[in-house]
């Protein structure tokens, strides 16, 4: 069969995209070369629904090690009891704990989508805010803090069944005891999900969610820098507490029930050769090397997050505690979307973000998310960070200005080739 170079030769000019610009968007990374290899193999081939040791297919000998070696690995980086690395995404992995907790129609509690939340924690848009009945918190208005305060009150008015924590846009750490004190409360189960800050928290950089939170989820892209995909986890399985049935009417220890959300609950076929790439991102996770990766990336953030400050830009909350930061850009007079299409013009690229009580709508925007995991990855330290703070902040205030952008996109072009990008590819 002939090479399909159409589409080969597009893969060659996303990997130059990457190579040259300066990659700011907080839910991205680069992955090692080991695990993108070992993303494309022939485990693509095997379809192997139910989980290892009892598969509904035969030939599963093999794929049964390297999901088991996911498992094993997974729950030795967080210390827990259970782990599912079956998910295609973050997204699929709520969706199964939903699944398996809630009815149609229960009422659920997460931050609001505007407030930095995730689409899949309630958002009208989403089956979890259209199967389910969804309730929210937000963050204060002064500090840009998770209102603690609003969300007990909630809980307390709306007796959600489950509750979400976690975000996409809050760069601070969560009071993960605080929401389980009144989750027992009104007796709901408390889901948080870390796809952001999943690696600091891996390594021991945030504080942990797992003895405080029923269910965990995660991508396993972002901080954690493995192949794209998601993962369900408990730091103990339970006895559900409310005597949740399968659909066979018997009440089952919870992670049968999550096992039976994820498949054939909402996915078919696992894809094999991600779980392989998973498998050897979570060796890399264990690895003394991922410390020093983590902890660079929490410097970074916070080299970033001051130097956006002495300009005089408005971090939300102030500052970060994670890899990622929000700047609302009301006092700069640029929108995000403005903002977002200037920057990549120069080769940067980060993404507009509602902030919160934004006036502008998601499409427009008053602010905009930068996150460091992926630069961080590349090779960059504190120091590196004023050269990205100036160019970017020279973009914004010349938005309209071509010439200008053009020159910083050369100075930028020109920073990126000291940080070599999978050199092995050519
Ligand atoms: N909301 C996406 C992000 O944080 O970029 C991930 O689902």
């Amino acid at each position: 069969m002939q090479r399909d170079t159409l589409v080969f030769d597009l893969i060659r000019k996303e990997l130059e995209r990457q190579r040259h610009g300066i990659e700011l968007i907080a839910s991205e990374n680069f992955t090692s070369l080991q695990v993108m290899q070992a993303m494309g193999n022939v485990m693509t081939n095997k379809y192997a629904e139910g989980y290892p040791g009892r598969r509904y297919y035969a030939g599963c000998e093999i794929v049964d090690q390297t999901e088991q070696l996911a498992i094993d690995r997974l729950k030795e980086i967080f210390g827990v009891e259970y782990a599912n690395v079956q998910p295609h995404s973050g997204a699929q992995a709520n969706a199964a704990v939903a699944l398996a907790v809630l009815q149609p129609g229960d009422a659920t509690l997460g931050l609001d989508l505007s407030m930095g939340g995730h689409l899949t924690h309630g958002s009208a848009v989403n089956y979890s805010g259209k199967l389910y009945q969804p309730h929210f918190y937000g963050v204060t208005r002064e500090e840009g803090l998770i209102d603690y305060e609003m969300l007990e009150a909630k809980a307390r008015e709306v007796k959600p069944k489950l509750i979400y924590c976690g975000a996409s846009a809050y760069s601070r750490d969560w009071d993960y005891a605080r929401i389980r004190k009144v989750a027992d409360e009104v007796g709901a189960l408390v889901m948080a999900d870390i796809a952001h800050p999943a690696g600091l928290i891996a390594k021991k950089l945030l504080n942990s969610p797992f003895e405080h939170c029923h269910f965990v989820t995660s991508t396993t892209h972002k901080t954690l820098r493995g192949p794209r995909g998601g993962i369900i986890m408990m730091n103990k399985d339970f006895e559900n507490p409310w005597g949740l049935k399968d659909v066979k009417g018997n009440i089952r220890m919870m992670s049968n029930l999550l096992d039976m959300a994820v498949f054939p609950g909402i996915q078919g076929g696992p894809l094999q050769h991600v779980i392989a790439a998973k498998a050897v991102a979570f060796g890399e996770i264990l690895s003394d090397e991922f410390l020093v990766y983590q902890k660079q990336v929490q410097k970074n953030a916070q080299a970033m997050a001051k130097a956006f400050v002495d300009k005089g830009y408005h971090i939300i909350s102030g500052g970060t505690d994670n890899h990622l930061m929000l700047i609302d850009l009301r006092n700069k007079n640029i929108s995000g979307k403005k903002a977002e299409q200037a920057l990549v013009q120069a080769e940067i690229t980060a993404n507009k973000n509602m902030v919160p009580y934004d006036d502008k709508s998601a499409f427009v925007t008053s602010g905009i998310r930068f996150g460091v995991a992926a630069i961080t990855t590349r090779g960059m330290t504190e120091s590196h960070m004023p050269f990205i703070v100036d160019s970017i902040d020279k973009v914004l205030m010349n938005a309209d200005d071509a010439p200008i952008i053009g020159a910083v996109r050369n100075q930028v072009n020109e920073f990126m080739e000291q940080f070599i990008l999978y050199p092995e590819m050519g």
